[in-house]
């Protein structure tokens, strides 16, 4: 039996169109996801479904920028206010310039007062929108990641699923993107220290590499992050980071795996991946794990080249349930509709039982 936390205001952000490359297309976050994974877990059973409570900002700003969290709380009412959507019919935020160090060289900048340059200031892309109900949900989905570390820390159950949207393991301290706005395993993983849990590991099967919770962990020691991606280097998001000669910095040296993946790569090679990943978690003696979740290196996600089936999915949760830790477990990507709540099931499986 394995606890399920939900939050029916994640359904409220509502990216409609992402910008990549220029051009307007339909997003792939979509609300629709939320339900897929619900009524796949709800017919899967062994399951004990609650909704997320409403936890206080300090979880949040253990491990984000004040700064971020209050521009994601408020720029949408701003941009709804700044004449952009009568000027261009834009009612998202979309950024249009980035103050890159490279732009910078060297000089101080200021933060932006121009909301489109304010967007981004925060945001480092353009695909990752921002409309009304788009705080609401992110925040909401913090609160299902909390409300499960609470179930998990007063040991009302020993492992816990949060069903998270929009993901969050892209953004960094101070920075979104990637379809993500708060980080839910980051603040979940913090959040099982503070509860007591001295050494905390996250381990991350989103197709892509979970950039944010990296780097937000990249110099502690008393956090792992391990993750098994397609290999950025062949050309996908995150393109610049995720390589396998990163591991960790200062405190944290040695507290960061990344198994980066060849795109075709199907159940034996991601498995295999996983293994190293189970492996260097016992070695570092965690006393709770936090998984990130994404389903989008299924065969069927139209956002990853990775080819993994339900049984690995299914194989891969077993692995990591026996190393017998109180988990909690948050719901990053995974866009293909039709399949995506099934590979969920399939991978709690091990816990459900
Ligand atoms: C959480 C997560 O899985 N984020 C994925 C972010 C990577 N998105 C890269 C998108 C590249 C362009 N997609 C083109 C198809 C748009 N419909
Ligand atoms: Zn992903």
């Amino acid at each position: 039996m394995t606890s399920v936390v939900w939050s029916p205001e994640t359904r409220r952000h509502d990216p409609q169109t992402e910008v990549w490359v220029g051009v307007r297309m339909p997003g792939t976050e979509v609300a629709e996801r939320v339900d897929a994974i619900l009524s796949a877990l709800r017919a899967a059973g062994g399951i004990e479904l609650q909704e997320a409570a409403p936890h206080p900002d300090d979880a949040l700003l253990a491990v984000h920028d004040e700064a971020l969290v209050t521009h994601l709380r408020t720029v949408s009412a701003v941009w709804a206010g700044s004449g952009i959507p009568e000027l261009v019919g834009q009612d998202r935020v979309v950024p249009y310039m980035f103050a890159t160090a490279a732009m910078l060289d060297g000089l101080p900048a200021h933060q932006p007062t121009a909301v489109q340059a304010r967007a981004g200031w925060f945001c480092y892309d353009t695909m990752t929108v921002v409309g009304p109900g788009t705080w609401e949900a992110a925040r909401a989905a913090a609160d299902c990641a909390l409300t499960a570390v609470s179930l998990v820390l007063a040991r009302h159950a020993s492992s816990a699923y949060a069903l998270c949207r929009p993901p969050g393991h892209h953004v960094t301290r101070s920075a979104y993107g990637g379809s993500c706005y708060l980080n839910n395993a980051a603040v979940a993983a913090q959040a099982l220290r503070a509860g007591g849990h001295e050494r905390v590991a996250v381990v991350d099967l989103d197709a892509h590499h979970g950039n944010g919770t990296a780097a937000i962990f990249y110099g502690r020691a008393d956090v792992f992050y391990g993750s098994v991606h397609v290999d950025p280097r062949a050309g996908w998001f995150p393109h610049v980071v995720g390589f396998a000669d990163e591991t960790g910095v200062d405190d944290g040296a040695g507290t960061t795996l990344n198994v980066p993946l060849a795109p075709g790569t199907g159940d034996r090679g991601w498995l295999a991946g996983v293994d190293r990943l189970v492996d260097a978690i016992a070695g570092f003696e965690p006393s709770a794990l936090v998984v990130s979740l994404g389903v989008d290196a299924a065969a069927d996600d139209p956002e990853s080249p990775l080819q993994v089936t339900a049984p690995g999915f299914a194989a891969a949760g077993a692995r990591l349930a026996a190393l017998d830790l109180p988990t909690v477990h948050v719901q990053e990507g995974g866009y293909h509709l039709k399949s995506l709540g099934g590979l969920v099931a399939a991978f709690l499986a091990a816990w459900r039982s």
